[in-house]
């Protein structure tokens, strides 16, 4: 077991996770040195320790308690991960992983698969999802390219990892099912300390700020006076809009926070309603 006051957090150390893992811990102002090839540092200002880790042996770490917390693909999780709580959804490297088969081949449901031979470095969560549509198939696990199995006789179709899409396209398969929509998450041991539970409390606290200030905009704009209530009523705002009276007794100052999913939607509300001046700021932390 490690030092209880210092939380161990294992982050891939060269691959598609590890600037968004980077970054999300910068952002939330934990300050540490991260220079390639580094497989360990301390935070400077944070009770917190990085391991840095292929992926795919960050599961065990978490699992066996080397490491408390580690960030993986939902993918790697489920494949690897024995005895992990899933502690968070951190929303970026999202993807899918995917049923694919040649172009050509007609498909008309899971049937085409059974008694079929698929290729996939996912074997443990294909299975699962072939037992329960009762499919019964000849799984060929394989560690990389395995896009390439149809066309070199191996297996008749695919069990991969899709993002763009482009991958399956270039080898002549397309996607006929998705088993798991994946994105990154924070794995956690389960028995870490009080004392750990209470640091990890206070790094939940600091991403959740993050990722709600990144969902949201702060915004200001000028709103004429026989307009403002219906302009205000656009503006739900955290309690409700600031409002400022300029010098001009015709107008006012608005200021609010609004939500990324729906911000064109409301500022063309704004527009039409007669808000002019629209500005619009990011907004580094967002605390409730
Ligand atoms: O070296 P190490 O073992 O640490 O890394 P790795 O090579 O095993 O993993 P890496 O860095 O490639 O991916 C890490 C995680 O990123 C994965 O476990 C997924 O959760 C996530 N992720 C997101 C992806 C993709 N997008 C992705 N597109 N992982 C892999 N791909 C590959 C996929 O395997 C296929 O070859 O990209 C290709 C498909 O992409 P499209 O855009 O052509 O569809
Ligand atoms: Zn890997």
């Amino acid at each position: 077991m490690t030092n209880n006051s210092i939380l161990r957090l294992a982050i891939q150390r060269k691959g598609r996770l590890s600037e968004d893992s980077l970054n999300l811990i910068k952002e939330s102002g934990i300050k540490f040195s991260s220079g390639t090839g580094k497989l360990k540092s301390k935070s400077r200002n944070f009770p917190i320790e990085f391991l840095f880790l292929r992926d795919d042996d960050i599961p065990d770490y978490v699992a066996d308690g080397v490491a408390d917390l580690g960030i993986v693909g939902e993918n790697v999780a489920l494949e690897k991960g024995k005895n992990i709580d899933i502690v968070k959804k951190l929303g970026f490297s999202k993807c899918r992983l995917s049923l694919a088969i040649p172009k050509e081949a007609e498909y008309l449901g899971l049937q085409y698969f059974q008694e079929a031979s698929i290729a996939t470095s996912y074997p443990k969560i294909l299975q699962d999802f072939l037992d329960k549509n009762g499919i019964f198939a000849d799984i060929h696990e394989i560690s990389g390219s395995v896009e390439i199995a149809p066309s070199i006789g191996l297996a008749s179709g695919v069990c991969d990892i899709v993002s763009s899409g482009s991958t399956l396209l270039s080898n002549g398969l397309k996607e006929v099912e998705t088993i798991l929509n994946s994105e990154a998450i924070i794995i956690g041991n389960q028995q870490m300390s009080d004392e750990k539970k209470s640091i990890l409390d206070k790094l939940l606290f600091r991403i959740e700020s993050v990722q709600k200030g990144k969902n949201n905009k702060y915004i200001l704009l000028n709103a004429p006076t026989e307009k403002l209530d219906e302009i205000i009523e656009l503006l739900p705002g955290m309690r409700s809009p600031t409002v400022l009276p300029l010098a001009d007794k015709k107008w006012n100052s608005i200021h609010s926070v609004i939500n990324e999913d729906e911000f064109w939607e409301v500022i063309e509300k704004l527009r039409n309603a007669g808000a002019e001046g629209i500005l619009v700021v990011p907004i580094e932390k967002m605390i409730l």
